[in-house]
């Protein structure tokens, strides 16, 4: 599972990523900060279902606290993009080829509408973030409508020479975007354009096609950042005008304050948490007291900083994925070695019992006998989907 973070520079897409993964790439109030993509890890939250039985577990792959388990989600921060991009303007979108093995974007915006398109601070109020989304969007259907075109008649034509698919040319052309055969036949569909001929499409037909492809396989989540320097009200103006695209309140400063405090331990918060407490108030410098209280105001306004929320609602909501436990003993939950619920995988809702063993190994999935139910320990057949938050295990000849 991976996240891509993408939006215009300036908007807070470094401050998010490291929010969310705790790490230090660099982040300054002015575009192109970041020149070249960074990857790490951020986590989506679940209940650890060590709580149904109060057995302490032993995480492997996640961690544990206080019975949430963290789940690592990889995510992918890249350089800002500006309008134009596509014809090389800003950076251009070199960057992008990165995304393309991402499940889905998280689009940061400014919320406050300070920031002009190219990145540049402005005074508040003087952009409108609807608009971010909307060229963000032709941005994104240009550079696939650009993979697509590469040689097109020469790649069309020898498709058709052997009498191929358009699926064909499209899963040859697109086999970086990791984007499921069924979905290219369903954009082909849906644009309404002749399977039988790719060459005859033109290049609008190119774009129509590319973005019914990015709004099928790759969804997309919107973060209104700098929500500190916004209203709820705005937040919501903003919802209702790029409907039916998700919108997060967030402010991915106080996050990473917040975050870095507690790794400092100056203060307890778990990620997403709505409040946090002074570990030690006398520790605590006038400024670090100061910036904590006006962080009070903000989870006080929006419930939360909405940075782990964004995630999660990308994760879970847009991406339709559920979380997995597989085990090796259906009634200890514990694997080979007496590790109580090692691992909790991040899957597709409604996978199936043989798709999760291949998930574990593929040695797993290709001996695969049945899989059988932690809770109910009834045996479950290969195509039997799986419920979030299942604890299975799976039964086979390897
Ligand atoms: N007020 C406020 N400022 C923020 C917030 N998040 C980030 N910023 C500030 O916005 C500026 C830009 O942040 P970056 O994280 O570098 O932005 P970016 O989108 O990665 O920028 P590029 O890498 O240049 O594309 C920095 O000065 C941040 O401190 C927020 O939630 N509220
Ligand atoms: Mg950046």
């Amino acid at each position: 599972m991976e996240v891509g973070v993408v939006g215009k520079p300036n908007v807070g897409k470094s401050t998010l990523f490291n929010a969310l993964t705790l790490s230090d790439v660099p982040m300054a109030p002015y575009p192109f900060t970041t020149i070249k993509p960074n990857r790490g890890v951020g986590a989506v939250r679940v209940p650890c279902p060590h709580l149904e039985r109060k057995t302490p577990c032993t995480p492997g792959n996640s961690r544990c606290v206080d019975g949430t388990r963290f789940v690592p989600v990889n995510l992918i921060d890249v350089p800002g993009l500006v309008p134009g991009a596509h014809e090389g303007k800003g950076l251009g979108h070199q960057f992008l080829d990165e995304l393309r093995q991402a499940d889905g974007f998280l689009q940061v915006v400014d919320a406050s509408g300070g920031t002009n398109a190219e990145g540049v601070v402005a005074a508040a109020g003087t952009t409108d973030p609807k608009e971010e989304v909307e060229w963000l969007e032709e941005e994104l259907v240009a550079w696939v409508a650009d993979i697509l075109s590469r040689d097109f008649a020469r790649h069309t034509k020898s498709v058709e020479l052997v009498g191929g698919s358009a699926e064909e040319f499209l899963r040859s052309r697109l086999t970086g975007l990791a984007i499921p055969p069924s979905q290219l036949t369903a954009a082909v569909r849906t644009t309404g354009l002749d399977p039988a001929h790719p060459s005859h499409w033109s290049s609008q037909d190119r774009v129509n096609l590319s973005r019914s492809l990015l709004r099928a396989a790759k969804p997309r989540l919107v973060a209104a950042n700098k929500c500190d320097r916004s209203t709820p009200e705005a937040v919501a103006r903003l919802a209702e005008a790029i409907e039916p695209i998700p919108v997060v309140p967030t402010c991915a400063e106080a996050e990473l304050t917040l975050r870095r405090a507690s790794r400092a331990g100056l203060v307890s918060y778990r990620p997403g948490d709505g409040s946090f407490t002074e570990r030690d108030p006398e520790k605590l410098s006038l400024g670090q007291r100061r910036a904590l209280e006006e962080i009070r105001g903000i989870l006080a306004r929006y419930g939360s900083t909405g940075v782990q929320q964004a995630l999660e609602a990308t994760v879970f909501s847009r991406l339709g994925q559920m979380v997995v436990f597989p085990v090796e003993d259906e009634t200890t939950w514990t694997d080979s070695k007496g590790r109580v619920l090692p691992d909790a995988f991040i899957v597709p809702t409604g996978t199936s019992a043989k798709a999760v063993a291949y998930r574990v190994h593929s040695d797993l999935g290709e001996g695969f006998i049945r899989a059988v139910d932690g809770r109910t320990h009834r045996a479950l057949g290969a195509e039997h989907p799986l419920e979030n938050g299942a604890i299975v295990r799976i039964v086979s000849k390897h």
